[in-house]
């Protein structure tokens, strides 16, 4: 037992009137005394690219000082992949432990809403007497199952002045979406942090999503700071596939200079959702930020590559301006949890529902087997249990959350979960049958951004990823020699015995989790 926990197991016993002796023959109370809460703050699209811990982009200012004390304290993981890169997916792995065909939501469009009455893991936690919460972000479209309290947006939900839905109904709120979630995630820890029961909050903030709006605290924040520019922002998509040739997720095309950068010509023409939600406070501050900025712009308007430059310098103002009010959230957090003394007995994690491009390949967005959507950040606090300052090498999975959170809780673990419990890798302790490689399946297309369907494996060197539905292309990248993932190496004759290996491995993995391309074709849309 660690000293930390001897203190505090003292501290509880003498406050109960029990001996230390009397209270190891009583089972029932050690385990009341034993188990820790539970805090998972998820944030969307937060390329660990944009934080400070992880080496990120920006250096001076760290971009994200709070979430960095996560890192200090606990573990972070370098290489957490998750299953299906995009929203309503990720959520819905996180809770039932389930790859996306097992658990029914493969996608964020056309899909029908989350089956609420399968097994997930606050459903479990809630019967093995956890206090069990979710506020923010859900994203699957019915209502929450398994949580004593929940209080959620809508949809994606609104920067400003956002509507909530609860138990009770909708409504709408006056203030910054990330400052709201935060306020009301406090509310509840103080109404059950001397309740005597264990508790798990799922704290799921919108930000930093498109179309990244920055908050009142936050607005000029990065105005004129210029970010580094990815090496691959020119990318070409040469020696690779269809899909990469084909897709819509670029900063030079896709992203628009209005509604994602804010560039409105006519300033009184900015009526997206977003700024027509503003008061009319908000809207002059607002104002006094972007309208500068829209004037110089259409002064002299850059083009061509320099246009290009312009607007990922834009895009990563108003991103890291949106995190920026996420990490003093995690910051607020921490100095309640600290203030409260309930520091000792909660872990505390960080990550994203998955990964984000900042400029890499020249994109936008998620939903590709590549390294900058495939990883997801993930810190995890755990006092007395995880060693400060440790950093992970691990391949683990967004999938293991779930069992991971279980295990953490001493409730056993279902069998029919398909991840893995990293509490021994949390302890310091990875087992040595530990996986060696992943599967992923990503299934939205056609749909936004236009990234075909596909699936495939990766191992510590290398991916293997099968395009299918509209075309049948294989595409393989060996990471050691091509970290940036800019050659498809599948049809090079010297990579042909590592193919070979690679398509068993993956053929095993398939098998192992149900999947398969026919099943995979009875998810096609009509
Ligand atoms: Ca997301």
């Amino acid at each position: 037992m660690t000293p930390w926990k001897m203190q505090i197991d003292f501290k509880l016993l003498a406050a109960l009137g029990l001996s230390a002796t009397a209270a190891a023959c009583t089972n029932t109370l050690e385990t009341r005394i034993e188990r820790p809460n539970i805090i998972y703050i998820m944030s969307d699209d937060h390329a660990y690219q944009a934080i400070s811990a992880y080496g990120g982009i920006l250096k001076d200012p760290a971009p994200t000082p709070n979430i960095d004390r996560i890192a200090r304290d606990g573990m972070r993981f370098d290489r957490c992949l998750v299953t299906n890169s995009i929203s309503g997916p990720c959520r819905a792995v996180l809770l039932t432990g389930k790859y996306s065909h097992l658990n029914g939501f493969l996608m964020n469009e056309r899909q029908q809403p989350f089956d609420g009455s399968q097994q997930t893991f606050p459903k479990l936690l809630q019967q093995a007497g956890y206090r069990t919460a979710i506020i923010g972000k859900w994203h699957l479209q019915s209502d929450p199952t398994g949580f004593d309290h929940w209080e959620i947006l809508p949809g994606q939900g609104n920067y400003y002045n956002p509507e909530f839905i609860n138990k009770e109904g909708r409504h709408r709120e006056e203030g910054y979406v990330t400052e709201l979630i935060t306020d009301k995630c406090i509310q509840w820890l103080n109404t059950v942090k001397s309740s005597g029961k264990p508790f798990m909050l799922m704290m799921h903030h919108k930000a930093p999503h498109r179309e990244w709006q920055p908050g009142p605290n936050e607005l000029s924040l990065y105005k004129d700071v210029t970010f580094p520019e990815p090496s691959t922002l020119f990318d070409d998509y040469s020696n690779r596939g269809t899909a990469e040739k084909t897709q819509d997720m670029t900063i030079s095309k896709t992203m628009r200079l209005a509604e994602d950068l804010k560039l409105y010509q006519d300033p009184d023409k900015a009526k997206t959702a977003g700024m027509s939600r503003m008061t009319p406070e908000q809207k002059a501050a607002w104002d006094s930020v972007y309208n500068p900025i829209i004037k110089k712009f259409y002064q002299l308007p850059p083009e061509g590559e320099n246009l290009i430059r312009f607007k990922y310098q834009r895009y990563l103002q108003d991103y890291l301006a949106c995190i920026a009010a996420v990490d003093k959230s995690v910051g607020e957090v921490l100095d309640y949890l600290s203030v409260t003394g309930l520091d000792n007995n909660t872990i505390v994690i960080y990550a994203s529902d998955q990964g984000f491009y900042l400029g890499e390949h020249g994109w936008f967005d998620k939903r590709w087997m590549f390294e900058q959507s495939y990883r997801t950040p993930l810190l995890v606090r755990w006092p007395g249990v995880v060693e400060p300052g440790s950093v992970n090498n691990d391949m683990v999975s967004n999938i293991d959350l779930a069992e991971t959170f279980l295990e953490m809780a001493g409730v056993e673990v279902p069998e029919d979960m398909q991840g893995r419990s990293m509490v021994p890798v949390l302890k310091g302790k990875t087992p040595r049958n530990w996986r060696k490689e992943h599967y992923y399946h990503y299934y939205e297309y056609p749909g936004s951004h236009m990234v075909k369907r596909h699936y495939g494996m990766s191992t510590e060197q290398y991916k293997l990823m099968h395009y299918y539905y509209d075309i049948d292309e294989w595409e393989m990248y060996d990471l050691k020699t091509d970290p940036y993932e800019l050659k498809n190496v599948y049809n090079d004759p010297s990579y042909a015995s590592v193919k070979k290996n690679l398509h068993k491995r993956l053929e095993k993995l398939m098998v192992k989790f149900g999947d398969s391309e026919d099943l995979a074709k009875t998810f096609l849309p009509e």
